[in-house]
């Protein structure tokens, strides 16, 4: 099958979450396109079929706003129309199943049909979204979109909820190739960070508000006072100035290190003991699966999808948003007991397993075999 897939090409999850299905996809055989405005970052151009086409918005001194939607779906269009496009898969609503559903009118016109699957990944609906800016434009391209898709049943029942949707949701959850993640390498280096007897606490993200980063310097401060130990925070953001202030005014700043954003993320959860995701709202936690799947137990909010992915007592312990008492108890618990840990640690590397990509891509394919049919059915009974 010829696919393109609409994607954010940063480091946030719904960008990595289109990048590893399209690169899975192609594994399979199938042709893909990614269409965005710059090279997804987990994407390495080094597979047949697998091709990337830039979207550029030219400026013009009359647009305050550049017109991003407009240039996406002229590209979409072009694209599908010079590859011999069958079907677009877009992730995160805005603005890109908008694009993609103006992409498809486009393309009736001169009676080529295409179907478009739209993904659901999180702050597209229960943020950003759900804004009344947005909202009215976001309900349309979903009720428009041949098959709609949410990466867990939380996200779906926050649609359901907060949306007019009047299509059928299929919840397929993100996913994971274990096997990448599986602490391959010899030698973590470790000592790079911490000296031996320290323990390593983990967070990744982007480092906005919905984070809740200062929760997760409360409990780490709160576990170096019992036990010597260092926090990496990987990832960059608006939050992180006065996170560094956080850590000044604590005293703690020896002890934290802010990485930014990394390729290595693989390499630094292996030498982690611990991840924190303490977020206010988190429709999956792609971060918390990975962290899992590299034997890292997860201290994390019950925010959302969460708990769809981190099992209670299991793969780490979830508390109310905010609780930072019972998530720095429950670290502190794990962290305290080597037999404890090494529990958790294989707990949370096989709950990962769950999440193999092998299981979750066959969804996707399948949903593109139907939204396919469908259309061809709809086409030859106009
Ligand atoms: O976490 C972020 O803020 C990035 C955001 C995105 O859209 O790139 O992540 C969302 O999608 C991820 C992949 O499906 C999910 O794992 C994250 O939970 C979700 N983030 C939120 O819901 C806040």
């Amino acid at each position: 099958m010829k696919i393109a897939i609409v994607c954010y090409p940063t480091f946030g999850g719904s960008g990595v979450v289109a990048t590893e299905l399209g690169i899975a996809l192609a594994e399979q055989g199938h042709e893909i396109h990614f269409i965005t405005y710059k090279q997804p970052v987990r994407l390495q151009l080094l597979h047949s079929n697998v091709h990337y086409h830039e979207v550029t918005v030219p400026s013009y001194p009359l647009f305050h706003y550049q017109p991003y939607e407009l240039a996406l779906s002229s590209k979409l269009v072009n694209m599908a129309k010079l590859h011999e496009i069958e079907l677009v898969h877009v992730h995160y609503a805005i603005p890109h199943a908008y694009a993609g559903y103006m992409a498809k009118q486009m393309l009736a016109e001169e009676d080529i049909f295409i179907p478009m699957v739209t993904t659901l990944h999180g702050t597209d609906i229960t943020l950003v979204g759900n804004h009344p800016f947005y909202k009215p434009a976001v309900t349309f391209s979903i009720n428009n979109s041949d098959a709609v898709t949410s990466v867990s049943q939380s996200l779906k029942d926050d649609t359901l909820r907060l949306f007019n949707i009047k299509k059928k949701i299929h919840v397929v959850p993100n996913f994971i190739d274990t096997k990448k993640l599986d602490n391959s390498f010899s030698d973590c280096e470790r000592d790079l960070i911490a000296s031996v007897d320290e323990k390593i606490i983990t967070h990744i993200s982007n480092i906005r508000k919905v984070k809740r980063v200062d929760d997760v310097i409360e409990i780490f401060d709160r576990i170096q006072k019992k036990m010597p130990a260092k926090l990496v925070i990987v990832g960059d953001g608006p939050e992180k100035k006065s996170l560094e202030l956080l850590c000044k005014n604590k005293g703690i700043t020896e002890k934290v290190l802010f990485v930014g954003n990394s390729h290595e993320v693989d390499k630094i959860l292996c030498f982690s003991d611990m991840f924190i995701l303490p977020s206010e709202h988190e429709s999956f936690g792609l971060v918390a699966l990975e962290a899992m799947a590299c034997g890292v137990p997860v201290i994390s909010s019950n925010a959302g999808g969460l708990p769809e992915v981190n099992i209670q007592g299991e793969s780490g312990f979830l508390s109310d948003v905010g609780n930072v008492d019972e998530m720095s108890e429950n670290a502190i618990k794990i962290l305290q007991d080597p037999e404890m840990l090494l529990k958790f640690k294989k707990k949370a590397k096989s709950i990962s397993k769950r999440f193999e990509t092998k299981a979750i891509v066959p969804m996707y394919e399948e949903i593109y075999k139907n939204a396919l049919n469908a259309l061809s059915v709809k086409k030859n009974n106009p």
